[in-house]
């Protein structure tokens, strides 16, 4: 089980500033629940009196993933959880948690403040993020999230190229009519022998049973989130009428309902995003549930800025992310990244090692992919 995460420096809040950014897409991303062409997020530069910290912000656009949207977690940023961080004079990353509690869900907007503290007090410690949460690995092995096409060709030729690229395991985004078909053709021109699973962002009900079950022939790692993100008995009973192992996404949302999830049966292995589940301190509990469960995890993705990956990498390292994660190299989605890009090796995606995140937006792509900037003072009044 990995450590403690103690307050290693303590450092004062003195007010976020909130970067309203817009990344093109190198090509349109198609999941079941839409299309996105840009990604739309929000960076918070988290000002305390001995360093700054970067946090992200995954929500998007509109709240078609999950409830949250990047306006909505704005407002309760700067109306709400900001405020409440400076009425309890937190002094460390380990404090957000407990003194967001009483101010429910959000737990983007609260992941992305935890973040940003948690990155300012390592900074200030010249700690890593990587050595703070426990990895055991100094670089991880990489998957592809790859969207629904316009044809099977498409589709091919798409998943030829990111092997060709040294992606370890290919996730293909699925919904009903873009299924057993594709999963079909990946296995015929491309093996047995590619690690391959599939995401349907709750695109399915219980009644679709027995057409899931056609895709037991291709021997998946998992299926992600088949059916509703409330629906944790119905994937109980999915579990029990397909053989492809479950995973869930959505329906984790922390380390409770990680552990009532596997209790009821519910999945066999746990997507892990630190945004969806409040932080990467909630992150780490889930890998820990996880693990004393016997149940491996990954690490999911939201499309993130190379402050988001740097995290993300290095949790990604923890001894219980026995499968490769959607941590791809920034060129998957961005031409232009606002850190240094993170670039595959054979496969893989080194853990940064400097302070902190170990990675920090250059300003002027910054400032270029910046469409507003608000400050948020740490004040109570
Ligand atoms: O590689 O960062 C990535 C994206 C991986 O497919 C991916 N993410 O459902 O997991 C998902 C999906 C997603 C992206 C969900 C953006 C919500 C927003």
């Amino acid at each position: 089980m990995t450590g403690p995460i103690t307050g290693p420096a303590g450092v004062r809040l003195e007010g976020v500033e909130l970067r309203h950014v817009s990344l093109p897409l190198v090509a349109p991303f198609r999941t079941s629940f839409g299309t996105q062409t840009t990604r739309d997020l929000l960076l918070l530069r988290v000002v305390t009196d001995r360093a700054e910290g970067w946090g992200e912000c995954v929500v998007m656009a509109s709240p078609l993933y999950s409830s949250e949207y990047v306006a909505g977690a704005a407002d309760v940023l700067r109306r709400f959880l900001v405020p409440a961080l400076a009425a309890a004079d937190v002094r460390s990353a380990v404090e957000v948690g407990p003194a967001l509690a009483a101010i429910k869900g959000h737990r983007m907007a609260k992941a992305a403040l935890e973040m940003g503290l948690l990155d300012a007090e390592l900074r200030a410690a010249g700690r890593s993020f990587g050595r703070e949460l426990g990895a055991v690995r100094e670089r991880v092995p990489c998957g592809v999230s790859v969207g629904i096409m316009d044809s099977i060709p498409a589709l091919l030729d798409a998943v030829g190229g990111y092997l060709a690229e040294g992606y370890v395991r290919i996730k293909l985004k699925i919904e009903p009519g873009w299924d057993v078909e594709p999963v079909r053709a990946v296995r015929e021109k491309h093996g047995d022998d590619v690690l391959l699973q599939v995401a349907a962002n709750t695109a399915y009900t219980l009644a679709d049973a027995s057409h899931l079950a056609r895709l037991h022939p291709f021997d998946l790692l998992l299926i992600e989130q088949p059916l509703e993100e409330e629906d944790v008995l119905g994937h109980a009973d999915l579990a029990r009428l397909i053989r492809t192992p479950v995973c869930l996404d959505e329906s984790i949302v922390s380390a409770q309902s990680a552990a009532a999830a596997i209790r009821l049966g519910a999945c066999s292995i746990v997507n892990i995003k630190p945004g969806r589940v409040g932080g990467y301190l909630e992150a780490r509990r889930i890998h820990d549930v996880c693990a004393a469960h016997g149940v491996p995890v990954w690490c999911g993705g939201m499309l993130e800025t190379g402050l988001g990956r740097a995290a993300n990498v290095a949790l990604a390292a923890l001894p219980g992310f026995t499968l490769p994660g959607d941590t791809s190299a920034s060129g998957r989605y961005y031409r232009t990244d606002v850190t240094e890009p993170f670039v595959l090796e054979d496969g893989q995606l080194a853990v940064p090692r400097g302070p902190g995140l170990g990675v920090t937006p250059i300003p002027d792509r910054l400032e270029a992919v910046t469409t507003a900037v608000e400050w948020i003072p740490a004040t109570t009044a």
